[in-house]
This record gives C-alpha cells, sequence and structure tokens, in this order.
C-alpha cells in the first residue's frame, strides 16, 4: 500500500541472516577492552566479570575481599577473558582510589569502562531510629566511592577519546520507600550524578549509562539486615526476584551498543515488581 510520502520500498533490502549479520556487527567488540569493575566479589559485579570475560574483555576487579576475587580468576579466563587483574580496594577511601588507579600497570591504565558498582544497603528502619554509623557507610560507599572511582577514572577517558562509565542506581532512586530514605537519598544522588556526569561530558566521546533495578536476590539484603539471614530471605518470600545475571545482562547490553549510542537509563524489575512500592507477593504455603 502506498504511503504518502514514503517510498514504496524500505530504502535498502537486505535479507534476513543479512540483517542479523549487520546487526551483530553494530554491536560494539569488548575484545581486549579493559573493563574495571568495582564491588566485583559479589552479586552484580561478580555476574558482571563473567559476562564481560565471555566477550574476551580484560578485566580489572576491586573490591575489599581480595580472596574472593582471587578464586574468581582462573574461572573468568577459562569463560574467555583476555586477563585478568585483582585488586583489593575500599572505595571509601579516597586517596587509595587515587594511588590504586593511577599505579595500574601501563598495560591496564587505558580504562575503556568503569562499571560503579560497590555498594550496600544497611539498615530498613525509621529515619528518626537509624543508627547514624549506617548512614555514614551507605553515603561514603555509594555516593562518595562513586565520585572517587569516576573522578580518578574519567580524566584518562576524556583525554583518551573513548570511555563508559556504567553506574548501578536503583529503583530506589526513582521513588523512595518506608524505612529507606538514607539508602533511597543514596541512589537519587546516583541518578544526579549520573545526569551531571553525562552533561559535563558533552562534546566527548565518554558515555554514562545508570543501571537502575529493583529486588535482585544477592548478598545485598544480608548485608542490610547486618547479617540476619531469617530477614534478609523473608524480604523475598512470594517473590521471584530478578537475578545478578539479569542485570549483569542489561549492563553488557548497554556496553555493546554503536559509539555514538548512549543509552542513559536502565531501569529492570521482576515481573512481580511495579516501582519501589508496589511488590505483588505470591501466596506462601
Ligand atoms: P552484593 O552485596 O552482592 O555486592 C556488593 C559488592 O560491593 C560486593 O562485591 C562488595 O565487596 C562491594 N563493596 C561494598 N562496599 C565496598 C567498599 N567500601 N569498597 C569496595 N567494594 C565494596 O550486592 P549487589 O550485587 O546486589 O549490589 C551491587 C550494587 O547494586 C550496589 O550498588 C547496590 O546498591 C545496587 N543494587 C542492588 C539491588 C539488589 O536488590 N540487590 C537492586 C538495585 C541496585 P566487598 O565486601 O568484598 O568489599
Ligand atoms: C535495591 C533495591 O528495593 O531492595 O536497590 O532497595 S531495594
Amino acid at each position: 500500500m502506498a504511503v504518502e510520502g514514503r517510498p514504496a520500498r524500505p530504502l535498502r533490502v537486505w535479507g534476513a541472516n543479512w540483517a542479523a549479520v549487520v546487526y551483530k556487527r553494530r554491536m560494539r567488540s569488548l575484545q581486549g577492552k579493559v573493563v574495571l569493575i568495582t564491588g566485583a566479589s559479589s552479586g552484580f559485579g561478580r555476574a558482571t566479570a563473567f559476562a564481560f570475560a565471555a566477550e574476551g574483555a580484560r578485566l580489572l576487579l576491586c573490591a575489599r575481599r581480595l580472596e574472593l576475587l582471587r578464586e574468581m580468576e582462573a574461572p573468568l579466563l577459562e569463560a574467555g577473558a583476555e586477563a585478568v587483574l585483582s585488586f583489593r580496594l575500599d572505595v571509601r577511601d579516597r586517596a587509595a582510589v587515587s594511588a590504586a588507579i593511577a599505579g595500574l600497570p601501563e598495560e591496564w591504565a587505558a580504562i575503556d569502562i568503569l562499571v560503579n558498582n560497590a555498594g550496600l544497603s544497611r539498615g530498613l528502619t525509621k529515619l528518626y531510629e537509624d543508627d547514624p554509623k549506617d548512614w555514614d557507610e551507605m553515603i561514603d560507599t555509594n555516593v562518595k566511592g562513586l565520585l572517587a572511582m569516576t573522578r580518578a577514572v574519567v580524566p584518562g577517558m576524556v583525554a583518551r577519546g573513548a570511555g563508559h562509565v556504567i553506574n548501578l542506581g536503583s529503583t530506589a532512586g526513582h521513588l523512595t520507600y518506608a524505612n529507606g530514605a538514607v539508602y533511597c537519598a543514596t541512589k537519587a544522588a546516583e541518578k544526579a550524578i549520573s545526569e551531571g556526569l553525562k552533561i559535563d561530558l558533552m562534546g566527548t566521546a565518554v558515555r554514562v549509562t545508570s543501571i537502575d533495578p529493583g529486588m535482585v536476590e544477592t548478598e545485598f539484603s544480608q548485608v542490610r539486615f547486618h547479617g540476619d539471614e531469617e530477614r534478609a530471605a523473608k524480604f523475598y518470600e512470594g517473590v521471584t526476584p530478578l537475578t545478578p545475571e539479569d542485570v549483569a545482562d542489561a549492563i553488557l547490553w548497554a556496553a555493546t551498543r554503536p559509539a555514538h549510542v548512549n543509552i542513559h537509563t536502565i531501569v529492570l524489575t521482576t515481573i512481580d515488581q511495579a516501582n519501589s512500592t508496589v511488590v505483588h507477593r505470591r501466596s506462601v504455603s
């Protein structure tokens, strides 16, 4: 059927197979790319390391539990990583962050992708009854740690004319829930920082993405409840939460778009969740 103003046939006619090849070619290859992942010892960070390993990336992994990172090295190489370098880092220590990035061996110094993933929630109580130590830990890690990493890594990306910063936000940063004011505030800050960084990087080729998941079952809940496993498990009762691999998939997808495409935000939740306050719990016997 003719439609006014439109050509009768697509400008290019591809066979189905050829279209698939073209689509694949549009994906950015991660082979040999240097990918720095913070908080790689668990959850999303760990799953993301394996997702990037399968694409042949060179992995720079950091967290405080170096022994867990070391245990991942051989399986990551087996999964396809071109090389892996792990180091202990507490992102709350700004001087240590600067020194770690400045001191990277030459073959690791040109970071292509920074995944600012390290983070945590502590406590789920009314703000006026919270332990202020929990506020410090969340703000120092989720906000100031992310800033320290960004400040240390992004100037090199700007100078090289290439790079991608992928920050872990949350549905908690879009809508505040009861008893979570400070954690939600840190993720709202992450959202503002990602938006601001993108604006400040205008005119450069550096991309910025915020990945904003809802409920995902990792060590996150155990950390939130200070090791209370029963309370942690109850948080996901009657819900099929996302898995760390679901989140790693979203990160990988954002990272493999063509160089001229900037994915700003990906919000992903389980089918049982509409936003950070509306969750459908199936009856449990
Ligand atoms: P996990 O607890 O499984 O992993 C958190 C990671 O962060 C660990 O590797 C931990 O390593 C690291 N980490 C924590 N504090 C520091 C620190 N001071 N310095 C360096 N590394 C640190 O949690 P998730 O994988 O679930 O969470 C990852 C990110 O995703 C966080 O930013 C979280 O806020 C966010 N998020 C989580 C959701 C969820 O439902 N699970 C949903 C939405 C967002 P180590 O202890 O070895 O230092
Ligand atoms: C974590 C998601 O809803 O558990 O960012 O706070 S939630």
